[in-house]
């Protein structure tokens, strides 16, 4: 059953962005990898609640192909919509064409993929690179000029955050020749293989060489400063601790010294999104290819014990 034809006809006399219950949307989830995308999935949950959506919810557990088939099955369920944060980039171009070929409107959610544009109706994301160039700049101007050997933990390899998070931070410390990657690998977003990686680099750098760590998430950079104060170091302090998300325990972190600096990535793209959807559902309104969500940065100088107190109950 595609609602969209029938819909326009009972929609026009509703308010714009009022969507009828009858609506029904596949929502394909990554899983849960951080603090930051169970706190998206909640919002998600919450936003399709508030407008009256049947949201079908699939959690991929990290797995491209458990998107693939999640797809595949809303396809055959003939739901009127998918949203989908998808896991990696590259991959996608053969199921989007199947659901474009079912007349059925794709929203990409927080992450970007490297098929032809046509094939989906608008991805909603903050921008990666300059997450990236925000974080890097935040070092050049801490460090002023100082020597700093810099480690990173990259997120899930081949991911659009990853890619596009590295690219901007390197972007940002182009020039400082003062400023140098020593070692880099991916954590895969997850507090766990923060820890982990960050105690190899210890480990084969020896603490007293690493002048400074950049992370693509929060999560992982809540592992690294655990490895980094078992190996009797202080984190935020011999080691500076610059990451992405803004979650609740990096603003602890950053109460109480643990960290320096993060950006802040909002849970709430479903919002947008399905405003945009049910315009274009309504209307026919054909958004633009991305919507932009804001950033911003969080250091030490912010009240992080109040943003703590108001993020906690979000659902990170
Ligand atoms: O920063 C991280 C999550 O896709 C931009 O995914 C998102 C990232 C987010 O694992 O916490």
């Amino acid at each position: 059953m595609n609602i969209k034809s029938t819909l326009l006809a009972s929609v026009v006399a509703l308010a714009p962005f009022a969507v009828s219950a009858e609506v029904t949307i596949g929502f394909s989830q990554i899983g849960s990898e951080s603090g930051w995308r169970a706190a998206e999935t909640t919002v998600t949950k919450q936003q399709a609640e508030a407008r009256g959506i049947n949201l079908k919810f699939a959690d991929a557990q990290q797995k491209q192909e458990n998107q693939i088939s999640a797809l595949r099955s809303f396809i055959a369920q003939g739901v009127d919509a998918i949203l989908i944060a998808p896991v990696v980039a590259t991959g996608w171009d053969e199921i989007l064409e199947e659901a474009k070929d079912a007349d059925i409107p794709v929203i990409l959610l927080d992450r970007t993929v490297d098929a032809s544009d046509d094939l989906y109706l608008t991805a909603v994301t903050s921008d990666l690179v300059h997450e990236g160039m925000v974080a890097g700049q935040w070092l050049v101007d801490d460090q002023a000029g100082a020597d700093c050997r810099i480690v990173e933990l990259q997120g899930t390899t081949g991911s659009s955050p990853a890619i596009d998070r590295k690219k901007g931070f390197e972007q940002a410390i182009a020039g400082h020749d003062n400023l140098e990657i020593v070692r880099s690998q991916t954590g895969d977003f997850t507090r766990s293989q923060g820890k982990v990686v960050m105690e190899s680099f210890l480990k084969a750098e020896g603490g007293e060489n690493i002048c400074a760590l950049y992370a693509h998430n929060d999560d992982m950079a809540v592992g690294a400063i655990q490895a980094v104060r078992e190996a009797g170091l202080k984190p935020g302090v011999d080691i500076k601790i610059v990451a992405i998300d803004a979650v609740p325990d990096a603003h602890l972190a950053l109460a109480n010294g643990e960290m320096n600096a993060t950006i802040e990535l909002t849970p709430n793209m479903a919002g947008p999104a399905l405003d945009a959807l049910a315009s274009y559902l309504a209307y026919g309104t054909v958004p633009p290819k991305w919507i932009q969500t804001e950033s911003r940065l969080y250091t030490a100088a912010d009240d992080n014990q109040a943003v703590y107190e108001i993020k906690k109950g979000l659902g990170y």
